[in-house]
């Protein structure tokens, strides 16, 4: 079995425990495509706070994750990432409410949605965008929670790895378009993945190279093709995530 049919075998289980919440305001907080859109001559960065992974085990247990957040926002970091998926990542919905409560910036559900309950819940704890990711659902289950998602006012950030999945995320509208340079079924991080995407986007989208990024260089050289960068490890290991975040801006 690969690791994404893991993943997902297990979410299915979680999900079916999961009860519906009453639906409770959004957070207010700006759009994260009006912010980059505005703001087009650098590349923004969206500063991700994960515990552990599958592919890496352990990453940063330690770390109290309210001050990681907020560091990335005194850097300058254009919204956060919380990886809310408990048994493969180590974090929680508990996380996201804790660190939207306490920043301005978007905040952004890092789980495996699958249900609209899903939905309400992130949004119930503060995150204005969620992650669609098209390698773990049908077509139709993407269409039906992007079109759930956008009914609750959320922000979609749909996930692809390759050029049939970047044609989905296209013709299903996606305003923010992530190209993920792992490859979820093996872990494999190549960065090139990003590169070679980059001709054959064809929409006004926001696109944002996910994964792998440590250095100003690399982040330099997408530019051209990405709007923004989605760094999660480099951040969580650094010791000093503001000064990190920094060096990643270009
Ligand atoms: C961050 P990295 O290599 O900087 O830690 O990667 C982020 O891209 C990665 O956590 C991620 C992810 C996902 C995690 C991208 N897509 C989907 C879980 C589910």
């Amino acid at each position: 079995m690969d690791f994404l049919t893991k993943i997902m075998t297990e979410k299915k289980l979680e999900v079916e425990k999961m009860l519906k919440e009453e639906l409770q305001p959004l957070r207010k907080t700006e759009s994260f495509y009006n912010r980059v859109k505005s703001c087009p001559q650098h590349v923004h960065i969206i500063g991700e706070v994960k515990r552990a992974s599958p592919s890496k085990g352990t990453i940063n247990e330690s770390v109290d994750i309210l001050a990681q957040a907020k560091a990335y926002q005194k850097a300058g970091v254009s919204a956060i990432s919380v990886l809310t998926d408990e048994v493969f990542f180590k974090g929680s919905i508990e996380d996201l409410r804790k660190i939207a409560k306490e920043v301005e910036v978007p905040v952004l559900c890092k789980d495996f949605i699958i249900a609209e309950k899903q939905l309400i819940r992130a949004r119930n704890a503060g995150a204005t965008i969620v992650l669609l990711i098209v390698a773990a659902l049908s077509q139709e289950k993407l269409q039906e929670l992007y079109h759930q998602a956008e009914a609750l006012g959320l922000e979609i950030l749909v996930e692809v790895h390759d050029e049939k999945e970047l044609k989905i995320a296209e013709a299903l509208g996606a305003k923010l378009i992530g190209v993920n340079n792992r490859n979820l079924k093996t872990f494999v991080v190549d960065i090139e993945v990003s590169r070679k995407l980059g001709e054959k986007q064809e929409t006004e989208s926001v696109y944002i190279s996910e994964s792998g990024f440590s250095t100003g260089t690399q982040v330099n050289s997408l530019k051209n093709d990405y709007q923004a960068v989605l760094v999660g490890e480099a951040l969580m290991i650094s010791g000093n995530p503001e000064a990190k975040v920094k060096e990643l801006q270009v």
